[in-house]
């Protein structure tokens, strides 16, 4: 049985991003937002710059990757099966598999998080790909909220935007694929899941609040999807998967369906490197 409304996953279909509310209780976000918090601050401890000290990337977010793997009070989240089956439903899929989860914490005052595009940044071609971008505190306008270009989805894969800013910039915005078309600030309550796909050109808008806006999100990808390109990309290089294999394997397992209760083992090696890779 169905768990979105249809009325929901076509307005993800025409505009390739959607609001879910209601998803996480007061008390699920109280929980893992301790856990979240405690994480980062493990991974980050000993950073001492402020930041205005760090790079153009790090001014956007803390990001700190693949929590479900060393976070075992994180994992149910990563696996809820509320979350992957909405994710499957939008895209449209029967399965889908973790690529990967993050904490984005965007630090007061930090910067704006650069408009691209996710798809891009891997060589997965068109495979069907889900964000669930999960606002601990909800999302409001001044606090790091996202914005959508309304579907920018369907002008399929753009180029790259280099987030790092080592490279000429590239405005995807002025790209005539998408040209004209003003990105949608959204705003979401407490307990929502903001959802958008691999290929919506989005970004994020500045912290000008005194908060961090905290942030946890689950990339899906559905199953059965294949690498399309060779160039080095962590997930597929450490799970080996060669150019026109099955993106699967301990690394990145199923979400969607699974048994309730049962939560994959995280893979032996476990990998941290933070950036769009
Ligand atoms: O949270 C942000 O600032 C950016 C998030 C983003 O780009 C994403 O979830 O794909």
């Amino acid at each position: 049985m169905g768990l979105l409304d249809q009325d929901v996953i076509e307005r993800f279909g025409r505009d390739g991003f959607v609001v879910t509310e209601g998803m996480l209780t007061d008390d699920e976000l109280d929980h893992y937002g301790e856990a979240i918090d405690a994480a980062v601050a493990r991974r980050t401890e000993g950073d001492r710059r402020t930041l205005s000290e760090k790079g153009t990337y790090e001014q956007s977010f803390i990001q700190c990757m693949r929590l479900w793997e060393t976070e075992e009070a994180v994992r149910p989240l990563v696996f809820s099966l509320a979350l992957g089956q909405a994710a499957a439903e939008l895209l449209g899929v029967d399965a889908v598999r973790i690529w990967q989860d993050q904490a984005l914490y965007k630090e007061p005052g930090g910067r704006i998080t650069d408009p691209h595009q996710d798809a891009t940044f891997w060589p997965i071609g068109d495979a069907p790909l889900i964000s669930a971008w999960i606002p601990l505190d909800g999302s409001t306008r001044g606090t790091g909220a996202m914005a959508y270009v309304p579907g920018s989805h369907r002008a399929g894969r753009l180029r790259p935007v280099n987030l790092l800013h080592t490279t000429e910039p590239y405005d995807i915005l002025a790209d005539p694929a998408v040209a004209g078309r003003e990105p949608v600030t959204v705003e979401a309550p407490r307990g929502s899941v903001v959802w958008h796909h691999g290929l919506t050109v989005h970004q994020a808008e500045p912290n000008a609040s005194e908060q961090m806006r905290r942030t946890f999100t689950i990339v899906y990808i559905a199953d059965g999807a294949r690498r399309e390109k060779g160039w080095h990309t962590f997930p597929l290089e450490r799970a080996g998967i060669g150019v026109g294999e099955r993106i699967e394997g301990p690394s990145l397992p199923l979400a969607w369906p699974r048994v309730a209760g049962d939560l994959p083992e995280p893979p032996g090696e476990l990998g941290r490197p933070t950036g769009p890779q």
